[in-house]
């Protein structure tokens, strides 16, 4: 009986990715610093220790593990201070063949880790960022594991900074942030300096993966909040627009595309796979307990009382105002699955309370709505 919905979703689900497309993150610095860690604290999950990707061109060090809207482009047998002529030149050769690909395919920004202990910063090193910003990717100077005790860094890692800040690098920010990753559990110390090497890496990521990038990072919230309002508003506009010219109720079609496209990008920025936000969204909708293949034609239908507000025509106002209604309510749902704060039953998702909530959601948006 859902087979429809989910047949319709799931290619309104799939577009939606194409959109979206990927981050490109490379990832570059001696083996030990801390990238793997690095990553996995901000983009939230654990990648695979090593020979996971494929070789970005054929015989190739350079590695790209795509993890939906995530690639991750690092080097594997070759390290910085052993291979580095090498390094250098499979780095440019691989970024000159990507660049005839279309953007998603491209490097958009580089991490260059130091571990801030090291208390050196290697010519090759400098020669290596230089290179990167040669290439035209802008690079960040992360030090690594850098302590930190009552808002103070560790001083060697001061000095280390001191030190790579008088080179004059051409770097994000004209110096290196000072991070640390992972709590250390004999010390205590805490996590920081995350959400300012993501902020930095908004900045100067290209506008076209921002959406992919707020996707696929896990500290920052706000910032899927952010694009999910931007894409729920540009729905509720087109929406709009195929309502201009008003639609009967019972057979508004033309706004289902629309409206589970606004679902499927929405779960994506919240990382929900596309089997659970069919099942989120069947609960949501009430697809289930519908009359199967006609609610095809109209998901309004599916929202107990929805019809006697329109008066039986959808206009764009109409189409407007339930289209953020659905919008805002299905963010909601999102934000509590990814939180981990759905309920469940027995560890499968309780349709009854996720579809009260989706309700009760969009109803706080159209008062109008009499309850069932
Ligand atoms: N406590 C703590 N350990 C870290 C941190 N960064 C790296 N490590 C540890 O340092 C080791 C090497 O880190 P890894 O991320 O694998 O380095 P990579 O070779 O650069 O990818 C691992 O044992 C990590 O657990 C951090 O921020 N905090
Ligand atoms: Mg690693």
């Amino acid at each position: 009986m859902t087979q429809w919905f989910t047949d319709a979703f799931r290619a309104e689900f799939d577009a939606q990715a194409r959109l979206i497309g990927r981050f490109n993150l490379a990832i570059f610095g001696k083996t030990g610093v801390g990238k793997s860690t690095l990553i996995n604290a901000i983009f939230g999950e654990p990648v695979a220790a090593t020979g996971i990707g494929e070789p970005v061109t054929q015989g190739s060090h350079l590695y790209l593990d795509k993890r939906g809207t995530l690639g991750v482009i690092d080097t594997r047998g070759l390290e910085i201070g052993r291979d580095d002529a090498e390094l250098l030149k499979e780095v440019t050769n691989a970024v000159h063949q990507m660049r005839s690909k279309p953007i998603e395919e491209q490097i958009h920004v580089a991490w260059y880790c130091v571990r801030g202990m090291d208390r050196r910063f290697e010519e090759v090193e400098e020669r290596f960022i230089r290179t990167l910003h040669d290439l035209d990717i802008p690079v960040l100077l992360v030090l690594t594991q850098v302590p930190m005790r009552d808002g103070v860094y560790h001083p060697d890692a001061v000095e280390l900074a001191r030190q790579i800040e008088a080179k004059h690098l051409p770097i994000v920010g004209g110096r290196p942030f000072m991070t640390y990753a992972m709590r250390d559990q004999f010390t205590g110390q805490p996590p920081y300096g995350l959400m300012d090497v993501l902020n930095a890496t908004f900045q100067v990521a290209p506008d076209a993966v921002h959406g992919a990038l707020a996707a696929a990072q896990a500290i920052d919230l706000e910032a899927k909040v952010k694009h999910a309002q931007r894409h729920i508003g540009a729905t509720v506009a087109a929406a709009a627009a195929a309502a201009a010219v008003p639609i009967p109720f019972s057979s508004a079609a033309v706004l289902v595309p629309l409206q589970l496209g606004m679902m499927g990008r929405i779960a994506q920025l919240y990382k929900i796979s596309f089997d659970r936000a069919a099942i989120l969204a069947i609960a949501s909708t009430s697809v289930a307990t519908s009359l199967g293949r006609q609610a095809a034609t109209n998901l309004l239908k599916l929202i107990p009382g929805a019809g006697s507000v329109a008066g039986g025509v959808i206009n764009a106002g109409v189409a407007s105002s339930f289209t953020m209604a659905m919008g805002q309510a299905w963010l909601v749902v999102c934000q509590k699955a990814a939180g981990g704060k759905l309920p469940s039953l027995n560890g499968v998702v309780d349709s009854k309370a996720v579809r009260d909530l989706f309700e009760e959601e969009f109803r706080k948006r159209m008062p109008t709505i009499r309850q069932r």
